[in-house]
């Protein structure tokens, strides 16, 4: 069983049709780019071999409300070697622990029962559902990590989820019981493809539980750094009812989450099984916040270009009484952030991380060094910005002492304060 990425096909295409609805009406209204993929972090000899730049616009889906990217990078070069671990933030662990006790006592899974995540990165969901009886299995493209989350116990096949892998794996592990994927689905571009592995992997009466970060929370907390290659789709319940339709599913529940700026996690089932036409909360929640017009994409655009002008004056009047800015979390977000704002080694002198693949890096476009969490205690810059937003309670907690010792804190979203 070998993936799916291949070599031959272009390493960027313009979407022409909406992936969740199928239509034709995509209208672009904000552009971040060109950029390279937020992920592609460099190493030292590599500075100087030039990188690749790709486009980074916006689109609206005018029939079904989709956020969507307008062009569509090739898989293999953003996801066979990955940086990315959840693992190593406190607030990912304690999310998916959560997240594993709901749905497991939900769907009262048992030790005989089979739980397989898309995505599965560093195995950091399936540990908690399988300290808790089932059996599980992931499946990641990213061969670095699947092979240490393997290591580690929690078995992963290093494979691009759809249809094909989806019936291999069925024949030699059987069906699963659930299903989930977590900040994946937004990540690829046949939908279709993937409903359909779902539908051949997934026991009857199994379920298949999403999340992602959602529109809403996005578009209403001007988080314009989530938006980068990696991400596709932006997705609303709207939108989804769509695919869910076309491809045989229904929704039969939603919520909101906390995680990565305001998430939602979307349960679906095979269709046939709702007496009524799914309508929660948050599909009115969409309809009064105009989610199916193009004006208040608009004004996300406006909002973001005014952001870049309060975050580089702040930046570069710091600089000039002569402080000294450093990065906090070399968050893929933060690589947005700096190569769409043009904030680069003059005005940041290095960022910290506590991911052990990004330390001794660098940020790729702009070329910022990465240096573990402990030098901003050794080196006592006067401020630093944070990347990683959706942490910064956990960093800025963690980081008393730096507070303590005059060190401050820079946040970009949802606003821009000194703390
Ligand atoms: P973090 C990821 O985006 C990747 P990114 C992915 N594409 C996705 O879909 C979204 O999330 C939703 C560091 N850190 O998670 C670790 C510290 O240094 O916001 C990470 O490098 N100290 C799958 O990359 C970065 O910050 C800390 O105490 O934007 C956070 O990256 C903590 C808590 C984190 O994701």
């Amino acid at each position: 069983m070998k993936n799916q990425a291949n070599l031959k096909e272009p390493e960027v295409i313009e979407l022409t049709n909406c992936r969740t609805c199928g239509e034709k009406t995509l209208t672009t209204f904000l552009s971040l780019g060109p950029m390279p993929i937020p992920n592609g972090f460099l190493k030292p000899e590599q500075l100087t071999e030039g990188e690749a730049y790709f486009p980074l616009d916006v689109a609206f889906c005018e029939n079904c409300g989709l956020m969507t990217l307008a062009h569509v990078v090739r898989p293999d070069i953003m996801f066979r070697n990955y940086v990315y671990i959840p693992g190593t933030s406190k607030t990912m662990v304690d999310h998916f622990r959560e997240m594993a006790e709901d749905i497991a006592e939900r769907f009262k899974l048992t030790k005989d029962s089979l739980v397989i995540d898309i995505g599965s990165n560093d195995g950091t969901l399936l540990k908690q559902f399988k300290a808790l009886g089932p059996k599980v299995l992931g499946i990641d493209p990213a061969e670095n990590i699947a092979a240490e989350a393997t290591r580690q116990g929690i078995e992963t096949l290093p494979e691009f989820f759809g249809e094909n892998v989806a019936h291999e794996v069925a024949k030699k592990k059987g069906q699963a019981d659930v299903i989930t994927g977590t900040n994946v689905i937004a990540h690829i571009d046949n939908l279709v493809d993937v409903m359909k592995g779902v539908n051949a992997l997934l026991k009857p009466g199994g379920v298949f539980i999403g999340e992602f970060p959602y529109l809403v929370d996005l578009i209403e907390g001007g988080e314009f750094d989530t938006i980068y290659h990696e991400h596709l789709s932006y997705f609303s319940i709207r939108s989804l009812l769509n695919l869910a339709k076309r491809t045989n599913f229904e929704i039969f529940d939603a919520k909101r989450t906390k995680v990565h700026g305001g998430s939602i996690q979307v349960y679906f089932r095979r269709a046939g099984q709702n007496k009524e036409p799914f309508v929660n909360e948050l599909v009115i929640l969409e309809k009064a916040k105009r989610l199916d017009i193009i004006e208040p994409f608009e004004d996300f655009a406006r909002r973001t270009l005014a952001r870049k002008e309060e975050l580089t004056k702040l930046l570069k009047e710091l600089k000039a009484q002569g402080k000294k800015i450093v990065g906090y979390g070399a968050a893929a977000k933060g690589n947005v952030l700096t190569n769409f704002f043009r904030i680069g080694p003059d005005l940041l002198d290095y960022v910290v991380d506590s991911i052990k693949y990004k330390q001794g890096l660098y940020t790729p476009g702009l070329h910022i060094p990465i240096y573990p969490e402990t030098k901003l205690l050794e080196d006592m810059p006067d401020y630093a910005l944070i990347f990683a937003w959706n942490f910064a309670d956990e960093i800025i907690e963690k980081n008393s002492e730096f507070r303590r010792r005059g060190g401050k804190f820079i946040t970009t979203i949802p606003s821009i304060r000194i703390i």
